[in-house]
């Protein structure tokens, strides 16, 4: 990865408790670079406007960059049609949706969700919740020894009932890497709908839809250089068109009368309210960015980043990472815990050496309980990050195995 990337980010210029920032936790939220901060600053400063609405030349401009964001998107992900494309806060609002409009239309008492014990919290509440209101039955896959998903149990979850299969695609703790395309297929062939995780996976892969063959697809702005608030959901037309919508008032109207009203056409009748206009501008340009530089060399830096930093981790003793041992296997995320320290702790210590790391259970209570932990670190790695950056988390961690050992 060329290292001039780094400068396109401001705010890893600045030292942190004396020393200069390491940023290692994009998994949480990524940074921004400077076109994604200039094209909300122009958007602000000069277009700025309600959308579709307007005779006057602003409303028209903020319009045709909202719309021109959509455009972007559906290309990004090579979506058939901009129709398949709503924008909605994030991808907790975007499975959310899922769940409220299609499961509740189409889940019966009985019937089954199938997900997997690696789900983010946004990818289990939901289901769970809708389970409970119809009366059906949410399963787990089992995982391997590693962290991964083998067909072999995939295909042992999924039945004839099963309606809905969920599933993450690159997991936010063990960086697996999920087989989605094969799980839709089986999901397809029990005639269930396959909804893909994405929001770790949009950031960092190239995301085809229609080579997946996912019937839907969610992923959010802020982990893939874009503004926080702005997350998109991907859907079959054909299902998105027999779908009611879950946000009722503005914006997502055709006609209303006393009684009774009637819905715009795809995507609109999802965007419920004034849209968000300028986080869609934002990611439009974050998907300039990463596509400038290319996620194929993105991929592949997170890889190399994976591998390096889990042979160097390693070599410190006492320090376990848990997910998949071959780095091809993951993206740039490696969750490990220090032997006898809280993770909370290792957080701090590196804190005070600049160094930003996530500790906590990652919003994904079921997979600690799978590892066996209450908790663990993660240091997450993106485009912006390189070798100097791993040498200082090793460092840091060294030094915090010392001041702990001195300490107890
Ligand atoms: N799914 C996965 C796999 C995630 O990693 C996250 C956020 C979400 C869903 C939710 O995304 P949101 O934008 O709607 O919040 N993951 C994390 C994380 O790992 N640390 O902080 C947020």
């Amino acid at each position: 990865m060329n290292p001039e990337i780094k400068s396109y980010f401001p705010i890893l210029k600045q030292e942190i408790n004396g020393h200069p920032l390491v940023y290692l936790d994009s998994a949480a939220t990524s940074q921004k670079p400077t076109p994604v901060i200039e094209a909300l600053k122009e958007y602000y400063g000069s277009d700025n406007s309600n959308v579709h609405r307007g005779v006057h030349t602003l409303g028209n401009r903020a319009t045709e960059k909202y719309e021109g964001a959509r455009e972007k998107v559906q290309q990004f992900i090579n979506a058939n049609s901009t129709q398949e494309i709503v924008f909605l806060r994030g991808t907790t609002t975007a499975i959310n949706l899922v769940a409220q409009s299609y499961g509740r239309a189409n889940v019966e008492e009985g019937d089954e969700i199938v997900i997997t014990y690696m789900e983010h919290h946004s990818n289990i509440i939901p289901w769970q919740q809708m389970a409970k209101e119809r009366g059906a039955v949410l399963k787990y896959i089992e995982l391997e020894e590693d962290g991964t998903i083998s067909l072999e149990n995939v295909r042992a979850a999924i039945t004839d009932r099963t309606k809905i299969v969920s599933m993450v695609y690159v997991s936010n703790v063990l960086g697996t890497m999920n087989p989605v395309k094969e799980v839709a297929k089986i999901a397809h062939e029990h005639g269930a709908v396959m909804v893909v995780d994405g929001a770790q996976a949009a950031p960092h892969l190239k995301i085809d839809v229609q080579d997946l063959d996912c019937d839907f697809f969610a992923f959010s702005g802020h982990k893939m250089v874009g503004p926080t608030g702005i997350g998109v959901l991907y859907g079959k037309k054909q299902l998105l068109e027999a779908m009611e919508p879950v946000e009722f008032g503005g914006e997502m109207i055709d006609f209303v009368g006393l009684y009774d009203s009637t819905w715009k056409e795809l995507p609109w009748k999802f965007e419920g309210g004034t849209p968000i206009i300028a986080g869609a501008v934002g990611l439009a340009a974050a998907i300039d960015f990463l596509e400038e530089i290319g996620l194929d060399a993105i991929e592949k830096h997170e890889h190399h980043m994976a591998a390096i930093a889990m042979d160097k981790m390693s070599a410190i003793e006492g320090l376990e990472i848990y997910g998949p041992k071959d780095p091809a296997k993951r993206a740039g995320i490696v969750t490990f815990n220090l032997k006898e320290v809280h993770p909370h702790d290792v957080a701090t210590v590196l804190d005070m050496s600049g160094i930003a790391v996530r500790a906590g259970h990652h919003c994904a209570q079921p997979l600690m309980k799978w590892l066996n932990v209450t908790a663990t670190a993660r240091a997450s790695f993106y485009l912006y990050n390189d070798e100097s950056d791993i040498d200082r988390l090793v460092e840091g961690l060294r030094s915090a195995k010392e001041y702990f050992s001195d300490v107890f």
